[in-house]
């Protein structure tokens, strides 16, 4: 509905202001109602199908109203995209309203840097995403508290509670921390967990002689799990030098050759390099295996607490046949015995499955992921980790200020972290 990139042409300025309770009269015309957020440029984008009706806005941090005669839109924004009024700048054209603002970095303790290190497949790192204490305790709680499905030798995959603080015998701290992960990663990923979502699971891998670096191959992660657009892993222990264990991207930035094979694989069917029959797909599953084993492509080291997101998915909302992955063998232990590892599957929301355009926009809206702060941690973008290494070091060591909240007005406060692509869309009230 909206075009990005037309967005300049399309959108008249209109004056900001940030008086709460400022307005805006228009002409009367057309009778939509649908928005959606996104995070493009470093700033967050509401635009909001408004119609061509006299109307007026009323902007605070937690929600957007838009006052027509027949009655109220309310947008509540989520709490890691506080609307910062002060600085934001509103456009309205052909009934579509625009309100641009920079995120609101502020009132947090720790810094996380999320790096982006390939553009296709797309695939971010965030050193130090979980402290290395609650990494410990994580592996401790999926032994005590994770349902435990043995996997081929010695390897285990706990499953855990997607809703921590439900769980009826897991200690408080470890459920609070637990649940800090994945609201994190919600904000970063773009959706809420949702229930029919695979649960979360710690997965433990022994070290193991295998003469091959990827024993278990290489695979897509919509093999067997059709829906899914974004994986998130996060290493729970540092695996020595010697060990590799790395999750193995081989098309990541490699040779055509390689990449083509990734491709025709895909087109052909395969989604997994140990379950293909044809014997031509057997030799392009060959050719990405021995990709992996040249060290070709891109590989994370298991480093603990560092966070890897990658995207199954392309802006096109298509599956992404340059993320065939898998993980390395691993050659020797750190201090827990192995490779440990949780691992968080997000998929897209069943409504809008079969419209292809929601998803297109669903797609290329959770790839660009936002600047925030949540739980005290705030989240900024680099490129590459010299450039975060400077701009840590430019940071101020004192944390700033947090900025006085505006008066709001019985504003509801629900936290919400989707656009309309979710289907969840604010109706007029009388
Ligand atoms: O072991 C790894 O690093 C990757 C694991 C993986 O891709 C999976 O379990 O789906």
């Amino acid at each position: 509905m909206f075009d990005s990139g037309n967005q300049q042409r399309l959108l008249q300025e209109v004056p900001t202001s940030s008086d709460f309770s400022w307005t805006l009269a228009m002409d009367a015309m057309a009778n939509h109602s649908s928005y959606s957020l996104s995070f493009s440029d470093g700033h967050w984008l509401l635009e909001v199908l408004v119609g061509e009706k006299n109307l007026s806005i009323d902007l605070g941090p937690n929600e957007l109203r838009v006052h027509r005669d027949d009655g109220i839109l309310s947008i509540a924004l989520p709490a890691h995209a506080v609307l910062a009024v002060e600085n934001c700048k509103t456009k309205l054209k052909a009934g579509r309203l625009a309100v641009k603002w920079p995120p609101v970095l502020e009132n947090f303790e720790k810094e996380c840097y999320v790096l982006k290190k390939c553009e296709q497949p797309l695939i971010f790192a965030a050193p130090n995403f979980v402290e290395k204490s609650v990494c410990v305790n994580l592996i401790r709680a999926a032994k005590m508290y994770g349902k435990a499905v043995p996997q081929f030798g010695h390897d285990v995959k706990y499953e855990m509670p997607l809703w921590p603080e439900l769980h009826a015998e897991m200690d408080s701290d470890t459920a609070r921390e637990l649940e800090s992960i994945y609201r994190r990663l919600d904000c970063l990923c773009g959706t809420e967990r949702r229930c029919d979502e695979q649960l979360p699971r710690v997965h433990f891998q022994a070290p193991d002689m295998a003469k091959s670096r990827m024993p278990q191959g290489l695979h897509l992660d919509t093999n067997g799990a059709p829906h899914r657009y974004v994986t998130a892993l996060i290493y729970l222990d540092t695996l020595p030098a010697s060990g590799d264990g790395a999750t193995t991207f081989p098309c990541a930035m490699a040779p055509e050759p390689v990449q083509r094979a990734g491709r025709e694989l895909y087109n052909q069917g395969g989604q997994h390099t140990s379950n293909v029959s044809d014997p031509e797909l057997e030799t392009l599953a060959q050719e990405l295996l021995d990709a992996s084993e040249e060290y070709c492509g891109f590989s994370a080291l298991p480093e603990q607490g560092k966070l890897v997101l990658f995207f199954t998915r392309g802006d096109d909302g298509a599956v992404d046949p340059m993320s065939w992955h898998g993980g390395a063998r691993v050659s020797a232990a750190g201090d827990f015995g192995g490779k440990w590892m949780l691992q968080i599957f997000k998929t897209l929301p069943p409504e809008i499955r079969s419209q292809k355009d929601l998803l297109k926009r669903f797609s290329a809206r959770c790839r660009q992921p936002p600047e925030f702060v949540c739980d005290k941690v705030c989240h900024r973008l680099g490129t590459d980790l010299l450039e975060a290494r400077e701009k840590v070091a430019a940071s101020p060591q004192n944390f700033e200020p947090s900025q006085p909240s505006l008066p709001y007005l019985q504003l509801r406060m629900r936290h919400r972290l989707l656009g309309p692509e979710s289907a969840v869309l604010e109706k007029w009230s009388p």
